[in-house]
């Protein structure tokens, strides 16, 4: 992103039910109220998506405060030709510019992300992340029919009061698959003989059991389980991801470009693990396709070695803002046109629309 001219950006604030409600011990949607990004630079325009949700219930970011702080200190900043660095914290927020930015230069240089980044595959397993539901039958139904999609890995929400009887239900159900799950930071080192049973289930890995800021306490659980530990809250950084590595608090990394301040930082976090051995994933912040398009790209990158949390257009949306991604065999196309590969069709963004605002510099 260096020295690019932005001449507009656009604030666009969209509202799109999803398909169906999604819960977890962070958060719990009907629908998605998101910001979207256009900035528009002498030679191409480029789409931006923010990944904070309405409330900082997964991490301090929330789409309002994403909203001010791009009206406020970024986007005068980016149209000033300042570096973002500046800017304390807000990852989210800084990411979603930087994926307008690189998708506009991109986009005028004929590349696609999928090659910026160094991404090596065509198409990406998909997997899906399923929330908490009321009870375990809507739980298996749910994950009966995603596997009778073709999902090659299901991803289960867990918090306490909801961990091993739903886990064990769903083992019992489907042995051979290829199943995690994903706790937000729901437990304590207190809960570490409780996970242990979870190591009766096979599972690829536990996400995050522990908050965020408590490295050491999954360095010890990490002792006491069979099961990998993974972390996505902890990592905000390539350097967090190279000292949580370096402490042993995870074997397994799950890569969320907004959560670490862009495209670029996901790609040197995906660097120090692969330099580490630490088998990396892409997760999912219930992207419209412009943030799926970017997460297939970043997916395709060689330490991604696992199932993400990148699903089907459908999964979350119909219609989705763009072409929508559909499942092949189990996977997704990575797209190959420049920049993102796929733009909003304007009858669904006008439609999902709540507020534009656009912001040029001062005369
Ligand atoms: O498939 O996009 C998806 C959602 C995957 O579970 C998922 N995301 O904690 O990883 C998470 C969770 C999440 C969703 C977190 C929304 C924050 C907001």
């Amino acid at each position: 992103m260096g020295g690019v001219k932005v001449v507009e950006v656009e604030l666009r604030r969209i509202r799109m039910p999803l398909v169906a409600p999604f819960r977890s011990s962070a958060s719990s949607t009907l629908e998605r109220d998101a910001l979207l990004l256009r900035v528009v630079t002498p030679e191409a325009e480029g789409w931006g998506e923010c990944v904070a949700m309405a409330a900082p219930t997964y991490t301090a970011e929330y789409v309002d405060g994403a909203h001010h702080v791009v009206r406020t200190h970024l986007a005068p900043r980016l149209l000033a030709g300042h570096d973002l660095a500046a800017v304390k914290g807000h990852p989210m927020a800084k990411a979603a510019v930087e994926m307008a930015v690189l998708d506009a230069e991109l986009r005028a240089a004929g590349r696609s992300l999928k090659d910026h980044l160094g991404g090596v595959r065509v198409e990406v397993d998909a997997g899906v992340a399923v929330g908490i539901t009321d009870d375990l039958g809507a739980l298996l139904d749910a994950v009966d029919g995603y596997v009778a999609e073709g999902y090659r890995r299901v991803k289960l929400k867990v918090q306490p009061g909801w961990d091993v009887e739903p886990v064990g239900a769903v083992r019992a159900r489907h042995p051979d698959l290829l199943l995690q799950v994903d706790a937000n930071g729901a437990y304590t080192l207190a809960d570490a003989d409780h996970l242990a049973r979870l190591d009766a289930f096979d599972l690829a890995l536990i996400e995050q059991p522990f908050a965020d800021d408590d490295l050491l306490g999954h360095a010890e659980l990490a002792r006491r389980l069979r099961t990998p530990i993974c972390l996505d809250e902890s990592i905000t950084s390539a350097a967090a991801a190279a000292a949580a590595i370096a402490l042993g608090a995870c074997g397994v990394v799950n890569i969320k470009a907004g959560r670490v301040g862009g495209y670029l930082e996901a790609r040197r976090v995906h660097d120090v693990c692969q330099a580490a051995g630490v088998p990396v994933w892409c997760g999912g912040m219930l992207e419209t396709g412009l943030g799926r398009a970017a997460n297939l790209a970043l997916a395709s990158l060689p330490g991604f070695t696992l199932p993400g949390d990148v699903s089907a257009s459908a999964r979350y949306y119909d219609p989705d803002l763009t072409k929508p991604f559909v499942l092949h065999d189990g996977r997704l196309a990575v797209p190959t046109g420049p920049g993102l590969g796929v733009t909003p069709r304007p009858d669904v963004l006008a439609s999902v629309t709540t507020d534009v605002e656009r912001i040029r510099p001062p005369a």
